[in-house]
């Protein structure tokens, strides 16, 4: 699927790089080394393909606590700021605070990128004001305890329904059709069967007419799957993102961007599109 992002278009799977603006990703150095640090890690995943820089302040995953906003901020803006006047990339904050996304796309972000599908008051009209691209995820529970005991009758069709709800929601706010993606929110709320099955279905995600952003990358249900710890997770990532893709992807988040570029690569060459 066709998918435009501040202006520049695409119709090849998309690379999004996490950048982890977290302190527990650098060593603490202070504020400036650790911008310095998130300037040179995004500029090597620009040198190894990235189409999108995806900034975020707070860790989400499993088990996570939440962090002040001005924590965030103070994560962020600096990052954001110094990438795009320097790097000139697309820059996405991920974030689920309606305060960080207007800070962010004040400082130039092209994409809002939140797993709580802009439910935080006044979420949607920094979007709508913002008027940039914008992610909603499915999560179930919250990142604190979402692995306790997640449960569906219908994972795929019940994520899909509350996705196309949300993009309908948002749209009545304002927010342009053209400006949404969504995302199933791989690991978030999700038992291994629960994740498999979303992957399995993916084509079933598109049935609501939006590029869909998919993050499988080091996860743990392949940890689980594998029994592999998260730094022996690269080949099942790999195979995630040549999945996700041969199902019509437009956007895959991950960590190892270079070996994700390969694949894509050679995932689109393959592909019955042209
Ligand atoms: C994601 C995503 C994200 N994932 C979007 N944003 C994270 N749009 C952060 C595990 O099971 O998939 N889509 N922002 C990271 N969150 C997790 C969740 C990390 C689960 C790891 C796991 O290991």
């Amino acid at each position: 699927m066709k998918i435009t992002i501040a202006g520049r278009s695409y119709d090849r799977p998309m690379v999004m790089g996490i950048l982890n603006c977290t302190p527990d990703s650098f060593s603490d150095g202070g504020k400036y080394l650790a911008e310095d640090k998130a300037i040179e890690h995004a500029r090597a995943m620009i040198e190894d393909g990235a189409d999108i820089i995806d900034i975020g302040g707070e860790s989400t995953r499993p088990g996570s606590a939440e962090v002040s906003v001005e924590e965030e901020l103070k994560r962020t803006i600096g990052p954001i700021k110094a990438i795009k006047q320097e790097l000139g990339c697309l820059v996405s904050i991920d974030t689920r605070h309606a305060s960080v996304m207007a800070e962010a796309c004040k400082a130039g972000a092209d994409l809002i990128n939140d797993i709580n599908a802009l439910n935080e008051p006044g979420a949607i009209e920094a979007a709508v004001q913002a008027d940039v691209a914008v992610c909603l995820m499915h999560m179930q529970g919250q990142p604190e305890t979402m692995q306790d005991s997640p449960r569906y009758q219908n994972i795929v069709s019940e994520v899909v329904n509350y996705l196309n709800k949300r993009a309908e929601i948002a749209i009545t706010a304002g927010v342009r059709a053209e400006n949404i993606i969504l995302d199933p929110g791989f690991g978030f709320g999700k038992t291994l069967e629960h994740n498999f099955s979303m992957l399995r279905h993916l084509e079933d995600f598109h049935s609501l007419g939006y590029p869909l952003l998919v993050g499988v990358s080091r996860k743990s249900m392949f940890g689980k799957l594998l029994n592999r710890p998260v730094d022996e997770r690269l080949a099942a990532s790999l195979a995630g993102a040549c999945i996700a893709a041969m199902k019509g992807a437009a956007i895959l988040r991950v960590h190892d961007v270079r070996e994700t570029a390969d694949v894509l690569k050679v995932t689109y060459q393959s592909m019955d599109h042209k």
